[in-house]
């Protein structure tokens, strides 16, 4: 099998022990350095504190790995040139050996692979503002629809079309649930201003939605839980309104398409709110990252 898992996940996995699998883009691509690592070792850590085996997902050598120890950890946060991974281009990264982070699809998918069923990121990729011009909508929503994992984000990426991600979602037949909330989340804010038809209140809800999926043999299609995150962590909403708007005309100025597009919306955030999106991005996944621990744990338990 071209697919590596570590000893620590493949005996958790072996045992029925909670398992959560992380994506790697965020830090190679999505965090500043040096933060990203002390970041990418901090959710590891978060996982296990919930009783949970950590599981991140990349691609090194041309070897896809499913749980990467410290030094590997080490390589995807600061090594140059490593590439961001969908998960069309695991077969080219494959055969030429090359190294790269994977996004929310390319994760799904080997989690999937390696029989780890939920997986803990900070928000979804999704459909483009500039859709009708541009065509740009994630590989994330087309390979959720078809890989049987549970995903535990912060929504979409509130630089996307939220409503016409929700819609794309709803058409892929893709299943939506807001934890403890009523509104759909809008990453960086608890609320993106659109509703969600059904709430999940503890880890236990979600597990027997799970096993309800797996009950009624329905297609092998994910469910997204969307955790917002806390009032008081959010980015101040006018902030965010501004300066976005601000990012989508420098992305479009510059001629920025295809996989720079997120990278350079979420860095232009970054740098002009004085790292107050990074605080609320960061607020969004340890929040998400935690609940996945504690969903795992009802999925093994049951
Ligand atoms: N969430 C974050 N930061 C990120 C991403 C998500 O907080 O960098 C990444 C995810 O890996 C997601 C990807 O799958 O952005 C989507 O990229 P694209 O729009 O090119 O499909
Ligand atoms: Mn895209």
């Amino acid at each position: 099998m071209a697919l590596t898992v570590s000893e620590e996940v493949r005996e958790a996995i072996g045992a029925g022990r909670p398992v959560v699998a992380l994506e790697s883009t965020i830090i190679a691509h999505g965090l500043p350095r040096p933060r990203n690592l002390r970041v990418a070792l901090e959710l590891e850590a978060a996982v296990r504190q919930e009783g949970a085996v950590p599981a991140t997902v990349a691609v090194l050598d041309g070897r896809p790995r499913v749980g990467l120890d410290e030094q590997q950890l080490e390589r995807v946060a600061n090594e140059d040139g490593i590439r961001k991974l969908g998960h069309r281009d695991l077969p080219l990264a494959v055969a030429s050996r090359a190294s790269g982070a994977t996004t929310v699809s390319a994760t799904a998918l080997l989690a999937a692979r390696a029989g780890v069923r939920i997986f803990a990121t900070g928000g979804l990729g999704g459909v483009h503002r500039q859709w009708t011009v541009t065509q740009d909508e994630s590989a994330d929503l087309g390979l959720l629809a078809r890989t049987r994992i549970t995903v535990v984000c912060a929504g979409v990426k509130s630089i996307l079309d939220v409503p016409a991600t929700l819609q794309r979602l709803e058409t892929l037949g893709v299943t939506v649930a807001g934890y403890g909330t009523r509104r759909f989340p809008g990453f960086y804010l608890s609320d993106s201003g659109h509703p969600v038809d059904w709430t999940l209140d503890s880890p236990d809800q979600v597990a027997d939605v799970m096993r309800a999926q797996d009950a009624l043999g329905v297609p092998q299609s994910a469910l997204i839980v969307a955790n917002p995150v806390p009032r008081g962590e959010q980015l101040d909403p006018e902030l965010h309104a501004r300066v976005l708007d601000e990012a989508l005309h420098a992305c479009e100025e510059q001629g920025v398409t295809g996989q720079g597009v997120t990278p350079f919306l979420l860095d232009y955030l970054v740098r002009h709110t004085d790292g107050a999106s990074l605080s609320a991005n960061l607020a969004a996944v340890r929040g998400n990252v935690r609940l996945a621990g504690r969903i795992a744990a009802a999925w093994a338990s049951a």
